[in-house]
């Protein structure tokens, strides 16, 4: 459908700016992942080689082991030349919110190591504000998510227990956490201040607000029939 022409265009055209030997960041969600195969292709027709990945989760170990991309792990290499990732929101200051996949305690590590960090979304994910539209999330320990729940309703925020769909209880992360999910009200106007408070609560390991961390925004779009892809002036 619609947003997934722009999701296919924005990921093609992230794998575009990737150059042999190059340390590469894969992100996670289906435009990462869409990211991820077109990465693949490219090594499989010899358009590309000497990539190194480094992974933001299991979707994306998985997704890589059946391309045949090499991975390394985030502590075996020195540097990342470029990450590419989605988002679930973007700001016009590039501030974004992620997580909704539950991903983003590595998303966040491999954004913050990257030379550069380009983000790949379709259009729906433009906001004006964050947190008017999507939950932020919030990875916890598992013994303290009561606590840390009740700590972010205090500041004023509603907060719900990330449920499982296909397994019972609560979404456990690649960490073995569990994920809050938090309304502000009204939105979020400074995440850089909330982003410090929220990982400065005991239980807390991370949350999904991502403050100048991107450099580069492509959109995907569709105008007509065509799909394409704007690169966003902050
Ligand atoms: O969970 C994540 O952070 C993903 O990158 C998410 O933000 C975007 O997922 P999508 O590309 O499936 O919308």
């Amino acid at each position: 459908d619609l947003q997934d022409r722009m999701k296919e265009a924005v990921a093609t055209a992230a794998v575009d700016q990737i150059r042999d030997g190059m340390v590469v960041g894969l992100g996670s969600g289906s435009t990462a992942a869409l990211m991820i195969r077109a990465l693949g292709r490219k090594l499989q027709q010899g358009e590309l080689s000497g990539i190194v990945g480094v992974t933001t989760s299991f979707q994306g170990e998985v997704l890589a082991a059946e391309l045949g991309i090499p991975l390394q792990a985030l502590n075996a290499v020195q540097r990342i030349d470029l990450a590419i990732d989605g988002a679930d929101e973007v700001d016009p200051s590039f501030q974004l919110i992620k997580g909704g996949g539950a991903c983003h305690v590595q998303e966040k590590l491999v954004a913050r190591r990257a030379d550069r960090f380009v983000v790949v979304v379709d259009a729906t994910k433009l906001v004006e504000r964050l947190n008017l539209g999507f939950l932020l999330p919030v990875e916890v320990l598992p013994g303290a998510w009561r606590q840390v729940r009740d700590e972010l309703t205090a500041m004023g925020s509603r907060v719900e227990l990330r449920m499982a769909v296909r397994k019972a209880g609560p979404v456990v992360t690649d960490q073995g956490n569990l994920v809050l999910d938090v309304a502000f009200d009204g939105g979020i106007g400074d995440p850089a201040a909330l982003e410090a408070t929220i990982n400065n609560i005991p239980g807390v390991l991370e949350n999904g607000l991502f403050v100048n961390l991107a450099d580069q925004v492509l959109v995907g779009e569709v105008v007509g029939d065509e799909a394409g892809v704007r690169d966003l002036a902050r």
